[in-house]
């Protein structure tokens, strides 16, 4: 694993994107503060602060593009959790890749995979996790509920223990997620899913699905049930 830390970046996983043709397999960007940081759907990701965790692995498993790529923000979702259970916090999982405390969201993650020719050159899995925010700074966020750690543990948090022991749960298991998928995270990600089997409505690009979730594919796609049909979601945001 390499490492580049930098002061300032308008988003890591920009940086990541630019720079994608010079950047080693398992290089992680990390900056103290992050000006325009992105979340999925031209959404943004905000920067509460110094203190706050952005960063964005750089992976380049294979020249082709494998489904199980698509598995790595659910694979960062767990490793994440784990992570949070080290301060005695116990999230819940959103599919696909939201991990929530107290029903607030504590973290967002963006896997974008850069594509040319056919060929894949690298998969940039970016991760904002909110460490040491203010409640006044939490209010910045109006789509939604956030939370932080801090405010969770009642103590401020050492960024770069916290990036350390993100970083080590990561490439513990990597090479095997990659070559096994979805099946080596699925019971836990199950055992700390908080969307299962309630009705729900999906937004996939411009239309909203509802159903039963029934349950999440060895795929690690959601299976929604209306109507005894089924409908298998690959890309989504659940209401
Ligand atoms: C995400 O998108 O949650 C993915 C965010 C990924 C951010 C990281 S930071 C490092 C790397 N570099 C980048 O440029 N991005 C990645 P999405 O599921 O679309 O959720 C976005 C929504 O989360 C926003 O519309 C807000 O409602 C909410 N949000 C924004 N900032 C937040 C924050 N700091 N804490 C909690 N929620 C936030």
């Amino acid at each position: 694993m390499r490492e580049i830390v930098l002061d300032e970046i308008d988003s890591t996983n920009s940086y990541a994107k630019n720079n994608i043709g010079e950047l080693a397999d398992k290089t992680v960007i990390h900056a103290m503060r992050q000006s325009s940081g992105r979340g999925r759907l031209n959404r943004i990701w905000l920067d509460l602060g110094l203190g706050n965790l952005f960063l964005s692995f750089v992976l380049k498993p294979s020249g082709t593009y494998k489904k199980v790529y698509a598995n790595l923000t659910q694979y960062l979702c767990v490793c994440l959790s784990k992570v949070l259970e080290k301060y005695g916090v116990t999230s819940q999982i959103k599919w696909p890749n939201d991990v929530l405390v107290n029903d607030k969201k504590i973290a967002g993650i963006l896997s974008e995979a850069i594509v040319s020719k056919s060929s894949l050159k690298g998969i940039v899995l970016g991760i904002g996790v909110n460490l040491n925010a203010s409640k006044a700074d939490l209010d910045k966020v109006k789509e939604r509920h956030a939370t932080s750690l801090n405010l969770e543990v009642n103590k401020s948090i050492d960024l770069n223990v916290f990036k350390k022991e993100l970083l080590e749960e990561f490439f513990l298991d990597y090479d095997k997620f990659i070559s096994q998928g979805f099946s080596l995270i699925e019971s836990y990600y199950l055992s700390h899913n908080c969307f299962l089997h309630k009705n729900l409505q999906v937004q996939m690009f411009d239309k909203i699905e509802t159903g039963y979730a029934d349950r999440v594919n060895s795929d690690g796609e959601l299976v929604l049930v209306k109507d005894k049909k089924e409908l298998v979601i690959t890309i989504g945001d659940i209401l």
